[in-house]
């Protein structure tokens, strides 16, 4: 089997928080990481999603083209998950040829194939700015609400999704003049000739989270309408009709595609054929990492494209949507700045510590909260104190009194037998736990296994025993060695750096392998090889108080 991850493509509009890192990012990196150390083989796609209004709006307001919006954030996303370790085997972006060339060709196909019709429909208008206004174009007042300062597709002060046509009084967003009303051509994605396919395949996805499934089934009870996936607008991949001028795909419509256009930028760089991937049938299993308010689309508008233009292409195998993450118990909120940038907070903390919390806090299930106070504690009295210390402690001691190296005796135990039994017990499950997507069941086991480890050293009081017994403590040392192994090769999706530094004093140099972390063993004869370093630095109250300022500011 061959696994083809994505994560969803971040807006090419603005910075990354760590809400966006911990629904769809991280999760996806590690389990891109789970995979390679299982022996599979995996692509990790990602790029930045470069169409849309809100990028227009963008530059408009800061005169300068869309092109120097997209280029800049393009670089900020990069350098932020530079930042955070997660390697993306291509991160591109949706604004090239490659990319308008491949939606247009479903575009194409989709309307061969009669999923796609057309339709004249009443829009607002400005003829001061001689366009057509796309909905966030307009502002006006709720109608259901009274809110002044609603969009033309959302109230943000009730919620509600609105239909731009029933603002009251609206408004030019560009010269605030009044629009009129106009009609104008549109394309529309008929997603109810495909419904009955869709819950057919909805049906066999047995194993699925439960959010994803509640969500579709709700839309399906509905009953799906043709989608409108054309915006009169000039930023984006121009429809592929004659008489369109003007007009482009929406972004929404373009935008996973990018999944395939960016796996075929890859892979003809490297001379390999993209078909392989996305034409692989069983062979290949396609996963896309999103946030739930990703759902719909990538649950079913995007399948329902993958099924209309019939060229066997793979259908996701996979989607593990994710709940949302809130900040000291707040909603993360990009127009407000309250959040956490990625590329900035990485200046003040390792990669390490931050995957770390996110991981354990995950937004598996139900929705998370990020909160200083508890970043502190989980990485201090958790991380540190449960892995960091244990790998400290051990091999201190080993270099204080064995200089460094256990040869000579050494002397065997029962006890010895059942520390590796609790621990391999453990391991079934942290294994488990990774390959469906439970990151924070595989950490908490993964930690267990250290609450084993430090255990097993106080009751074996190697201190003590150094004294009696040489040859034992010698064992006793070495198979703390092993659990440090153990722990580290078991955490390396979640803190890479951190399991090369353990390597490095382990002077292991293979690859970590998940295919015989039950029994690999460092034998008699070990040595440090590398600088005993401290793993975790504790963080300290200072660096926390000052990232709760910066929040209130
Ligand atoms: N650009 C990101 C979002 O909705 C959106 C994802 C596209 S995935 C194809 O936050
Ligand atoms: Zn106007």
């Amino acid at each position: 089997m061959k696994y083809l991850v994505t994560s969803a493509l971040p807006y090419a509009n603005g910075p990354i928080h760590l809400g966006h890192i911990a629904g769809a990012y991280l999760p996806a990196d590690i389990y891109v990481r789970f995979l390679r150390n299982s022996g599979e083989e995996a692509l990790f796609i990602c790029g930045t999603d470069e169409h849309g209004v809100p990028i227009t709006l963008n530059a408009e307001s800061q005169g300068i083209n869309p092109e120097d919006v997209i280029k800049e954030n393009h670089r900020v996303i990069q350098e932020g998950f530079d930042k955070i370790d997660i390697n993306f085997d291509i991160f591109s972006g949706t604004h090239n040829d490659t990319h308008a060339a491949m939606s247009q060709h479903f575009f194409t196909k989709l309307s061969e194939n009669g999923f796609i019709h057309e339709k004249e429909i009443e829009q607002l208008y400005c003829e001061h700015d001689k366009m057509f206004l796309p909905d966030r174009y307009v502002e006006g007042i709720c109608p259901l609400c009274g809110y002044d300062g609603a969009r033309g597709d959302q109230c943000d002060k009730c919620g509600n999704a609105l239909n731009t046509l029933d603002l009251k009084e609206p408004k030019c967003k560009i010269c605030s003049a009044t629009p009129i009303v106009r009609t104008s051509k549109h394309w529309f994605l008929a997603l109810d000739k495909l419904q009955s396919r869709l819950e057919e395949w909805l049906e066999s996805k047995k194993g699925w989270k439960s959010n994803v499934k509640a969500f579709v089934k709700q839309w399906f009870e509905r009953g799906l309408e043709p989608r409108g996936i054309t915006r009169d607008l000039s930023w984006g991949v121009p429809v592929p009709v004659e008489g369109a001028d003007g007009k482009v795909l929406y972004v929404w419509f373009d935008a996973p595609i990018g999944y395939l256009s960016f796996t075929k930028m890859l892979l003809d760089e490297q001379g390999k054929q993209w078909e392989e991937w996305w034409k692989g049938g069983d062979d290949v299993s396609l996963v896309h990492f999103i946030g739930k308010d990703n759902i719909v689309f990538h649950a079913i508008i995007w399948p329902a494209m993958l099924m209309g233009v019939d060229e066997g292409l793979k259908l996701p195998d996979e989607i593990p949507a994710n709940e949302f993450l809130n900040l000291e118990g707040d909603k993360i909120s990009t127009s407000r700045n309250y959040a956490i940038w990625v590329h900035e907070f990485l200046e003040s903390f390792d990669s390490d510590i931050v995957r770390f919390y996110l991981a354990r806090i995950a937004p598996e299930t139900k929705d998370a909260d990020f909160s200083f106070d508890g970043f502190k504690t989980s990485v201090n009295s958790e991380l540190s104190a449960t892995y960091g210390n244990f790998v400290n402690r051990n091999l201190a001691f080993i270099n204080k009194f064995f200089d460094g190296e256990l040869t000579g005796e050494f002397e065997d135990d029962k006890a010895d037998d059942e520390l590796w039994t609790s621990v391999n017990s453990e391991i079934d499950i942290i294994l488990e736990s990774y390959k469906t997507f439970n990151v924070r069941d595989a950490l908490f086991h993964t930690m267990e296994i250290g609450r084993i480890a430090n255990k097993y050293f106080d009751t074996m009081a190697p201190w003590a025993l150094r004294k009696e017994n040489k040859a034992r403590c010698r064992q006793v040392l070495l198979n703390c060695v092993n659990l440090i192994d153990t722990i580290a090769v078991l955490m390396d999706p979640i803190t890479p750096k951190s399991t090369a530094k353990v390597m490095a004093m382990l002077g292991q140099n293979g690859e970590i392998s998940f295919a015989d972390v039950k029994t690999r063993r460092i034998g008699e004869n070990f040595k440090i090889a590398a600088d005993v370093e401290i793993l975790f630095h504790q963080i300290d109250q200072d660096s926390i108080d000052a990232e709760k300022k910066k929040l209130d500011n």
